[in-house]
Formats: C-alpha cells, sequence, structure tokens
C-alpha cells in the first residue's frame, strides 16, 4: 500500500488537509467514510461470544466491600481483550483512510500508545446496588466493580465531559483519539459528545467550567480568563463510524439507555519523531499543551470525591 505524504502546509495559500483542517478548526475530524463494516461486524460477533455484557460481569457488593480497589482496574498489556483479537482490527489499522489521515497529523511514524475495547454497559445490566453508590458521579468508569477477569475492556456508564489529555499529566498534548463504532449507535447507546473547538484553550482542569445554554451551545471558561461559546455535536453513526479529536478537546457520554450495551473501539495516536499537523494545530492553542495536575475530582484512594455531572444534563 502506498501512504501518502503528509500534507503539511509549505505556503500560506496551500490547502491543509482535511483531517488537520478540521482539528485546527474544530478539533475533531470525523471520517466520511465509515470503515469497512463487515470487518466491524466480525469483530463485534468475536467480542460478543467471549461474555455475556449483563449483570453477570459485577462483583456483588460485599465482595466489592471486602477489597474496594479503585485503580489497576483498566486494561494494559496482557490484560486487553482487543489484542486477542489483533487479527481483526486490519479494518481500521491499515485502512488507507485512517493511516493518510492520522499520517499527515501525527506524522507516518505515528504510535499506538493505547488500544482497546470501551463498553457502554446498559442500565439494566448494572446492579441496582451499583447504580445507587454511582448517581451523579462525573466519571462512571465500572473498572474497580468488574470482575478481575473481565477488567480487559473498559466499562463505562456515562462520563462527563473531559480531555483525554486528564489520564497524561505532565505530557504534552501530542496525541489524538481514535474511536470506531463496531455497530450502529443512536442517541439512545451512548454516542460520543463532542464540543467543538474546545481544544483551543489547550489543558484544562477537570472538572470543566461549563454553562448549558440553549440550542445546544455550552460556555466553556478555562478557569484563567477566558471564555467561549462551543456548539455540542453528537456522533451517532453506523457500523464502521470513525472519528478522531485532539487530547484537548472536551467530550462524554451519558450512561447508555438502550437495552443492550454500546462497543467500540478507542486507540490513543501518539505523533511521530518528524514535524506533523498536529504541530500546527498546536501552534493555533490559546492555552497549556500539557498540565502537571489534570483533575482534581479524585479522593487519594482513587474514588471520587465530588457528585456532579454536566454531560447528563445536555
Ligand atoms: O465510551 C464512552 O462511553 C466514553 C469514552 C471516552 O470518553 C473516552 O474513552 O475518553
Amino acid at each position: 500500500m502506498s501512504l501518502s505524504t503528509p500534507a503539511l502546509r509549505s505556503s500560506p495559500t496551500e490547502p491543509l488537509n482535511p483531517a488537520i483542517a478540521a482539528l485546527e478548526a474544530g478539533g475533531a475530524y470525523l471520517f466520511p467514510e465509515a470503515l469497512d463494516p463487515v470487518a466491524a461486524q466480525r469483530l463485534l460477533q468475536s467480542i460478543r461470544d467471549d461474555r455475556d455484557f449483563d449483570h453477570r460481569l459485577f462483583l456483588s457488593e460485599a465482595e466489592f466491600d471486602a477489597n474496594p480497589l479503585y485503580t489497576g482496574v483498566s486494561p494494559r498489556p496482557g490484560r486487553n481483550l482487543l489484542d486477542r483479537f489483533s487479527d481483526q482490527v486490519g479494518f481500521v489499522e491499515d485502512s488507507p483512510a485512517i493511516r493518510e489521515a492520522v499520517g499527515a497529523v501525527l506524522g507516518e511514524d505515528f504510535v499506538i500508545l493505547n488500544r482497546k475495547i470501551v463498553c457502554g454497559v446498559p442500565q439494566s445490566s448494572v446492579p441496582e446496588w451499583l447504580r445507587k453508590r454511582i448517581l451523579g458521579n462525573p466519571v462512571n468508569n465500572l473498572g474497580p466493580y468488574v470482575r478481575p477477569e473481565y477488567r480487559d475492556v473498559t466499562y463505562f456508564y456515562g462520563i462527563d465531559f473531559h480531555q483525554d489529555l486528564i489520564d497524561y499529566p505532565d505530557r504534552p498534548a501530542d496525541f489524538l483519539t481514535l474511536y470506531i463504532y463496531l455497530h450502529k449507535v443512536t442517541e439512545v447507546d451512548a454516542p460520543l459528545f463532542l464540543l467543538e473547538g474546545t481544544h483551543r484553550f489547550g489543558g484544562t482542569i477537570f472538572p470543566h467550567q461549563l454553562v448549558r445554554r440553549e440550542g445546544g451551545l455550552w460556555t466553556y471558561g478555562d478557569g484563567r480568563d477566558q471564555e467561549m461559546t462551543a456548539r455540542q455535536i453528537i456522533l451517532t453513526g453506523d457500523a464502521g463510524f470513525a472519528a478522531m479529536w485532539h487530547a484537548c478537546t472536551l467530550h462524554g457520554t451519558q450512561p447508555d439507555a438502550a437495552d443492550h450495551e454500546r462497543i467500540s473501539l478507542r486507540y490513543l495516536l501518539a505523533r511521530g519523531s518528524r514535524r506533523a499537523g498536529i504541530d500546527l494545530v498546536n501552534a493555533q492553542l490559546k492555552g497549556p499543551l500539557s498540565l502537571e495536575a489534570t483533575r482534581r475530582d479524585l479522593a487519594n484512594d482513587g474514588s471520587s470525591a465530588i457528585r456532579s455531572n454536566t454531560v447528563n444534563t445536555a
């Protein structure tokens, strides 16, 4: 396969690669064509064949309380279900559209920092004791409550607006998130909500200063002296839908309101060794490229110290 050369602008009159232009203007690029839906469906079937995405995923309340553990519960090397299906991810990793766009933004020697399966768990699968305990929390990553053998997938019951920089204190925003739906995702399947253009303030601390306005608009403050109005975009799409966003773009999900799980792939892709589109995008930011501390919602043991959630009011 021949890969196109990253279309960095050599003079101000030369058009930008569309992925770079979209990231620069709005902080996200939605791929115009879905990835191979048949391959997406095949991978989805392999994942579903592996386990039941229902209440059996979870510890009992007594089991959880015997040893509450809030950290070290996410997929990691050696415990990552997607790695078991690495022969089925070619429709993403070898897709010419993905390689061209990501190559333009991050350089052709871009690095996969992380790849995993993400599940939006439907309300009917979350045990009642757990729903009561997590109600109103901003980050409902259910890893702490999931049986250890199933912690090779990330399970969400919604997550408030955040930047993916949140997991990388001290690292510059030199990476993107690539997110792929493996089946049709409608408004009730916990679609991603993105706040357009919010990458422009660079890194800001979670939870973010957001006020909901009429008509899908939000006022976003950077906690320094800037404010912007940002439009909410809801990413619904068919199997194979793909989008990527900047590490400072605010996004989140509401709890899955459907009666079945939402299963997606999430990649973190980092800049390669040479100057690339991300450097043009980052040169336009009006805020820091990295933060020493990215969040102030956690207690010392990693549990949530606050109860507030803005994306659920969207
Ligand atoms: O899949 C979800 O529900 C949330 C995913 C997300 O926001 C993330 O992984 O950063």
